[in-house]
């Protein structure tokens, strides 16, 4: 009997252990330290943990080059991510990890670097709470020392030739090249190591001409150049122009240029590639992806669209210093809600505005004015896309939105059986995730909607140094983000008349960036903005030059500059959960429950809510030469501004309200001039970045 009650009352026990709540654990147990892809520049960490309830523990990723003996700096800020939900109907439904995520920027490419991690917490840490190892940055790609060279030349060509020399591209990359039924009859002859030098000419096919004559056409009925050869990321396949002039591959209205979705590590230099709907397809969601395309040094001009990938398998891509030229209007127009119909209207334009060629039923023989959807489109790891010019396009730069990332699932309340799954990929899956992305020093004029998305991805993306002007909404979008850290850091933005920053963003930090209108995100978790310069521009959007609508109380926002717009009854918000609930975060059948709250002035918002209690509220002259400019002026809301052509200055003037009233950022701040880091993108005294393209072409 005594043994059997005993037996009952452990039960009794075990059933209360297992059904109460479980007891907080405030202290840290470090789990697994998980290196990403590095890119030329950057190094990006995730160090999944338990426990740390109370989010107070910190982590940090120190450096040093290699074997050098010198001190280790810091990286950027570390985020700590954990629990925050990005749900959205059936399409997204991904739940952070407990974990940090934090990179480290702006390093040398091809380097061996020594990484110091740790974690501390003042409730304590169980386990190894240091890590040290040895990462080694990307070199840059560049063709291969010692392989073949074959050399193009346009059908037609009379000169002498380099040998082995081939007419058109196909016949040199390909075994052979032939016409129509037998364009895709011959196999790759290019191998891992291989140059075609492209010599000056026009490429151009008739794909609609059944024809055995190559110099009429040696692509199929489509108009696509099928490349199928695979490279090494040392060894590329490389289609670059020889030098002697400019190569030109007009695609004859083909809706696709160059296909490699089947081919890794292609590596395309100093091409201009025109009249085509998509000029290079390098992958597709759920059919095929490339690895390591490199597109350097190219002008893209009458295309629909640059470069695209939206394929989990594509990554380490790198985009450097090309031109993008889109066919949009030489107007500012936007494509959604007001006042862009009725300015369309004013100026004479159909509206939406067009973002591909006209489809039949739209065309007009009186305004037969295509349009251009996106530069660069990418999705999965490593990418770097740096120093383009991207102009005339309804987005410029974007991660592809693609939903809930391979692996995971998101939730459909009416049928949970057939999409219900796990909230984050599982580590089997981890290298097809949008994670180690470099956007760095692109510059960015007129798009209906936005200069860069960062739509559908999850940590350490980096957005860094661009210029970014004219774009009729948000030049940062955030549409959603699943996760972070997603940084934006010392870009600029002017002439946004619909606003800077959309959500629905989840663990994006904004640090020093110089943000010419108002910063009103829909939704948002987990962010935080530090030493940026954020100045209203009259928008029709909102009156609020900074309204942040947020689900988490560990959002935050100080060592700011605000100009208010000044008419506005109230000029700041901070919608959150009451302040004594940590977090109120969607979910299946909940709505968080916020609460609105609205002030005049900088001082009272600071005073209410605790936030920008270090911020300063300053104008326009604290720049060398930027014209506040008014959105709601509807006969000049279509204006276009340069920054050569209107001599714009973004520096700030020595002395001015924004000098030296930043806080230090490790990674960001280093090298400041005076007592303190400056507000906004460009530290006095320091040099301004190269935006754009590091070469001058022949034909600019
Ligand atoms: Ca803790
Ligand atoms: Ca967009
Ligand atoms: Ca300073």
């Amino acid at each position: 009997m005594r043994s059997s009650r005993a037996l009952i009352a452990m039960f009794c026990l075990l059933i209360m252990a297992l059904s109460s709540p479980a007891r907080a654990d405030n202290s840290t147990q470090p789990l697994d330290l998980f290196i990403e892809p590095p890119t030329q520049t950057s190094l990006g960490f995730e160090w999944r943990i338990n426990g740390d309830d109370n989010r107070n523990a910190t982590a940090n990723f120190l450096y040093r080059k290699a074997n050098s003996g010198g001190a280790y700096k810091s990286g950027l800020p570390v985020l700590r991510l954990q629990g925050e939900r990005t749900y959205e109907n059936v399409r997204f439904d991904v739940i952070s990890p407990n974990m940090f995520a934090g990179s480290i920027v702006d390093l040398e490419p091809d380097t061996d670097y020594e990484v110091l991690a740790y974690i501390l917490d003042p409730d304590g840490v169980h386990g190894q709470n240091k890590k040290s190892f040895v990462v080694h940055t990307r070199p840059e790609p560049q063709p291969a020392a010692g392989g073949r060279v074959f050399h193009v030349y346009p059908f037609g060509y009379t000169g002498t030739m380099i040998q082995p020399a081939f007419f058109g591209l196909m016949a040199a990359y390909n075994n052979a090249a032939s016409g129509t039924d037998m364009t895709m009859a011959t196999r790759p002859r290019v191998r891992p190591g291989d140059t075609i030098l492209v010599h000056a000419g026009l490429y151009i096919n008739q794909r609609e001409i059944y024809t055995n004559t190559l110099s009429i056409s040696t692509v199929p009925f489509d108009g696509t150049y099928y490349l199928h050869g695979n490279g090494t990321a040392d060894k590329p396949i490389v289609i670059k122009a020889a030098g002697d002039g400019e190569v030109v591959f007009d695609c004859n209205g083909a809706f696709n240029c160059f296909d490699v979705k089947n081919a890794d590590y292609n590596y395309f230099e100093g091409l201009t590639i025109r009249n085509t709907e998509i000029a290079i397809w390098a992958g597709t969601q759920f059919e095929s992806g490339a690895k390591g395309l490199t597109v350097k040094k190219t002008r893209f001009e009458n295309i629909g669209f640059g470069i695209y990938t939206n394929n989990s398998r594509s990554s380490n891509f790198y985009i450097s210093d090309n031109y993008f030229i889109g066919r949009n209007d030489p107007l500012l127009i936007g494509w959604s809600g007001d006042p862009w119909p009725a300015v369309a209207a004013s100026k004479g334009l159909t509206w939406p505005p067009a973002m591909g060629q006209l489809s039949l039923n739209q065309y007009s023989v009186a305004e037969p004015h295509p349009g251009s959807y996106i530069a660069v489109k990418y999705y999965g790891p490593g990418h770097v896309i740096q120093y383009n010019y991207v102009a005339n396009f309804h987005d410029g730069i974007d991660d592809e939105t693609y939903g809930n990332p391979p692996g995971s699932y998101a939730t459909d309340p009416n049928l949970p059986d057939t999409t219900d799954g796990p909230k984050y990929p599982p580590p089997e899956y981890w290298d097809q995730r949008p994670v180690a992305n470099d956007v760095l020093n692109n510059y960015m004029t007129n798009f209906h909607d936005n200069s860069f998305e960062a739509d559908g991805s999850m940590h350490n993306m980096r957005m860094m140094r661009n210029f970014i002007i004219n774009t009729a909404s948000h030049g940062y979008c955030n549409q959603p983000t699943l996760g972070g850290p997603i940084y934006w850091i010392r870009n600029i933005q002017y002439n946004c008349p619909g606003g800077s920053t959309r959500g629905e963003a989840t663990g994006a930090l904004f640090f020093n960036n110089t943000t010419l209108c108002e910063t009103a995100p829909s939704q948002s978790m987990n962010v935080h903005w530090r030493n940026n310069l954020m100045m209203a521009q009259h928008s029709f959007a909102t009156p609020f030059v900074f309204n942040i609508t947020t689900d988490t109380n560990w959002s935050s926002s100080d060592y700011n500059g605000f100009y208010a717009n000044p008419e506005a009854t109230n000029s700041f918000g901070w919608n959150s959960p009451p302040f004594n609930v940590a977090a109120d975060i969607n979910a299946p059948g909940h709505t968080p429950v916020l609460v609105t709250r609205s002030y005049p002035s900088l001082a009272a918002y600071s005073a209410a809510t605790g936030r920008d209690m270090h911020s300063v509220m300053l104008d326009y002259s604290i720049f060398m030469n930027v014209p506040p400019l008014d959105a709601r002026d509807l006969a000049h809301i279509t204006n276009l501004y340069d920054l050569a052509a209107n001599n714009l200055d973004f520096r700030l003037k020595p002395g001015s309200a924004a000098v030296d009233k930043g806080m230090v950022i490790p990674n960001v701040t280093d090298g400041y001039t005076g007592a303190a880091p400056d507000l906004g993108a460009l530290e006095v005294g320091q040099p301004m970045p190269q935006y754009g393209p590091r070469f001058n072409p022949g034909w600019m």
